[in-house]
């Protein structure tokens, strides 16, 4: 039997068992032999998969995937949002490869990539959707379009969280340790939903035989599998509604981040703000003793990087020599705060460091 049949009988299986604590055990043992077939399932995929056209490095800060629909006006906007020229049309699947831009914003290159429209079993391969979803799976952000006149949401996010991909979400708060012998031992600073013997059978099923596991945080049997899977990735989302000009009552969608217009231009600047919030970029400004700081060309970090990781960006031998640094701004308890290299960083300090002479 194939891969593709064993899932469709297990998914059944699942169906056709009532949700209940006695029945846990083996509903988990069943989405668990899912989970895994489908991840072998997408390996193989790749394996024998065309990826031309789909190939696009990365490039800039940081990286935005454009998911939605044909149609929605993902390649509209990409134009709008950055320097990228490409076609648009009043057709489906416009687009066949993915197109780059770059969004140049508040001193940070994002790069923003135009994918070719999702559809319906996307993440199964249909209509190249694993490749589309590889290189979703590879940015920073996924930025969700949708059509107001054709939602359709609940298809583009089932897609997006068939293919491994968890949107807005923490990893599951759970550590798992390999030991040497005394069997699977599960210890919870939480009450937990799932009883401890489902626990157990899941960590066999996923060829554990020995180990702690240590659980803080109440989660379902979903996220309890998902923490036990490599090829889970956690990233930030956006969801906006496009074609904001065709809408005549906006109230229906206040549930959604925002509403732009890529034709008239409506909402596209809180977008690219919300873009670099989100993906917890910052702005550094570095500075020479007595100069004025450098805000044109800011080092661009993330949310909780510290002195030490700005050296990473700076020329190579920066690290090496480094003495201290004062920090000017957020981060700081006062103008040039002398600081070490853990110090926390935050969006618009003003940094200088003392270098070694050598
Ligand atoms: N009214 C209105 N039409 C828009 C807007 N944005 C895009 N469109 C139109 O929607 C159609 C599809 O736009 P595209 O940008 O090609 O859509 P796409 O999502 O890239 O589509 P595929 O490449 O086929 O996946 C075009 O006719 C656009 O002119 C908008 O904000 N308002
Ligand atoms: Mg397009």
């Amino acid at each position: 039997m194939g891969v593709e049949d064993r899932i469709e009988e297990l998914e059944e299986k699942l169906q056709k068992t009532p949700v209940n604590k006695a029945t846990e055990k083996e509903r988990g043992r069943i989405k668990s032999q899912i989970a895994k077939l489908k991840e072998k399932k997408q390996k193989l995929a790749k394996g024998t998969g065309d990826t031309s056209g789909y190939a696009v490095e990365k490039r800039g800060d940081a990286t935005v995937a454009l998911v939605g629909f044909p149609s929605v006006g993902k390649s509209t906007l990409l134009n709008e949002l950055t320097n990228a020229e490409v076609d648009t049309g009043a057709y489906e699947f416009t687009t066949l490869e993915v197109n780059p831009g770059m969004l140049k914003h508040k001193g940070a290159n994002i790069q923003i990539l135009d994918v070719p429209g999702l559809i319906g079993g996307a993440a199964d391969g249909r209509g190249g959707g694993t490749q589309v979803l590889s290189v979703v799976r590879n940015a920073d952000l996924i930025l969700i379009v949708l059509d107001p006149e054709e939602m359709r949401e609940k298809e583009i996010t089932d897609e997006v969280y068939k293919a491994g991909l968890r949107m807005n979400k923490k990893p599951p708060n759970v550590r798992v340790e390999k030991k040497d012998r005394g069997g699977i031992n599960v210890s919870s600073t939480v009450d937990l939903d799932i009883q401890e013997d489902t626990i157990q059978d899941l960590m066999y099923e996923n060829g554990y035989t020995n180990a702690e596991v240590i659980i803080r945080e109440d989660l379902g049997l979903d996220r309890f599998i998902d923490a036990l899977m490599d090829n889970r990735k956690y990233l930030p989302g956006i969801k906006v509604i496009n074609k904001a000009d065709m809408i005549d009552d906006r109230s229906e969608f206040d549930e959604y981040d925002l509403l732009i217009s890529a034709e008239t231009g409506e909402g596209l600047g809180e977008l690219r703000d919300m873009i670099f919030e989100k993906m917890g970029l910052l702005r550094v400004y570095m500075k020479e003793k007595n100069e004025e700081p450098d805000k044109d060309e800011p080092l661009i970090l993330r949310e909780g990087d510290t002195i030490e990781d700005a050296l990473e960006f700076l020329p190579g031998d920066m690290k090496d020599r480094f003495k201290h640094a004062r920090v000017t701004g957020p981060s700081s308890k006062f103008p040039e705060q002398k600081v070490g290299l853990e110090h926390e960083l935050e969006d618009e300090d003003i940094l200088q460091l003392t270098l070694r002479h050598i």
